[in-house]
């Protein structure tokens, strides 16, 4: 179930030798002082400084989605991922866990592994060969008339991993937040029927968004701009932070069809012993997660115009494809859409204070055929034009604090999780800077 790695690496206290007092001091007073229930100050998305900082209080803190064991399913399988400044090798080991390594070769710092993923014996630095196991101990360091050094000094420094109903999670930090092992059991059960090791990769996308991540996140974290999503607007009920008092009575029609759909999908889970309640617990743990079960229009399927299957293999032990989606947002960086047909697994990576890498894999039963059992563009038309609906969204939000005329602005009702994503980014990084 899980795989730790030793002698991690810390990054805490590079902050004090690169940033000067006064720098530390604004920063600290701009998170102090923000107003609640407003979006943030316009250096927090844009600010350098503020960026360097979030890479160590949150990134090089927390426990972070990686990928999905359907990306590395065979031992030697890696991929390298970047999260701002700090760059990871997420390799299977022969036990079914992970190694995570940093991508720094201790010679002279180069990349070691320079492909997004592969399949790798050793590890084999391309600047001078120099080697390493699979572990990340140096096993060869051969140079024209050296002698013998210590190559137990010079192993790629560790990060840890574990997996996780499928799901790979690293934190690069040296004691990473305990609680993620009960955020673990309350996952688990809801995301275990949809089998993620019988799965396999039908598509991944990366974009490249102009934006900062926390509002590639923010805008994840609401459904208010949901008319701006009409592929998606077919299957999702459009009912997004509506109550029975506050339904306005153009929405009553697809409001009674939500209700009824949603205890549909109740007697279901509760018929097959699946866990359906929703939990929400975004900013209260120090790794925040939402988990809830949705129904979904049409058929109730899938992600399709109809709502109907898109793909015809059955995902686990599930004998039933109307069961909606389960949907789990975890904190910073991660959101995961589960249906009985496929599940998509979406994570922001930092690249800068002003680009954020969105990537979003998609995954079928592994004995589905392509083109016999579903068709790829069919299975990722909705969440690809999802997708660039949202990057534009984050890219004129971009565009709108690096303008004078900014000012932090209200979020609403239905925008609760946007706060509580912001609320929980916040006390993160004030619990660092203390
Ligand atoms: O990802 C979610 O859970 C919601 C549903 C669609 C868009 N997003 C705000
Ligand atoms: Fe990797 Fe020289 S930098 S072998």
């Amino acid at each position: 179930m899980t795989a730790s790695a030793s002698a991690p690496h810390t990054t805490r206290g590079k902050l004090a030798s690169s940033m000067s007092h006064e720098q530390l001091a604004e920063i600290t007073e701009l998170f102090a002082n923000r107003r609640k229930g407003y979006s943030l100050e316009a250096p927090l998305y844009t600010d350098r400084s503020v960026f360097d900082v979030e890479m160590q209080a949150i990134f090089g803190t927390h426990w972070l989605f990686a990928a999905s064991i359907a990306e590395i399913p065979e031992p030697g399988d890696y991929v390298t991922l970047d999260y701002g400044p700090h760059s990871l090798i997420v390799l299977r080991t022969d036990d079914g866990g992970v190694n995570v390594l940093h991508n720094v070769c201790r010679h002279r710092g180069a990349r070691v592994l320079t492909a997004a993923s592969g399949s790798t014996g050793n590890l084999v630095c391309g600047y001078h060969s120099w080697t390493y196991s699979p572990e990340g101990d140096l096993i060869h360091a051969s140079a024209p008339g050296e002698g013998d050094f210590d190559k137990n000094c010079f192993a790629l420094k560790r990060a840890h991993g574990r997996i996780h109903a499928g799901l790979i999670f690293v934190s690069l930090a040296q004691e990473p937040p305990a609680d993620f092992d009960e955020v673990a059991e309350i996952f688990e059960p809801y995301l275990a029927p949809h089998d993620i090791s019988r799965t396999k990769v039908a598509y991944q996308q990366d974009i490249i968004e102009e934006g900062n991540w926390k509002l590639v996140m923010e805008n994840n974290r609401e459904c208010y701009h949901c008319d701006g999503h009409p592929e998606l607007a077919c299957s999702l009920f459009p009912t997004w932070g509506l109550s029975d008092e506050t339904v306005p009575p153009h929405l009553e029609e697809v409001w009674a069809r939500n209700q009824k759909a949603q205890a549909d999908l109740e007697e279901r889970c509760r018929r097959y012993g699946m866990p359906y309640e929703v939990v929400e617990q975004l900013d209260t743990r120090v790794a925040g997660i939402r988990i809830s079960r949705e129904s979904l229009d049409g058929d109730g399927e899938s992600f399709s115009a109809d709502g109907h299957r898109l793909s015809k293999k059955l995902l686990g032990v599930l004998r039933d494809f109307r069961l909606g989606r389960c949907s789990m947002h975890l904190q910073p960086n991660s959101w995961f859409h589960f249906q009985s047909d496929h599940v998509i697994t979406f994570a922001a990576y930092p690249i800068n204070e002003h680009q954020t890498l969105v990537r979003t894999t998609w995954l079928v039963a592994d004995d589905a055929v392509e083109g016999d059992d579903y068709d790829l563009e069919q299975l990722t038309h909705t969440w690809k034009q999802t997708n660039l609906q949202d990057k534009a969204f984050v890219e004129l939000c971009q565009k709108g604090a690096a303008s004078p005329a900014y000012q932090p602005g209200p979020y609403m009702k239905s925008e609760y999780q946007v706060e509580a994503f912001i609320n929980w980014y916040t006390q993160r990084v004030l619990e660092h800077l203390a």
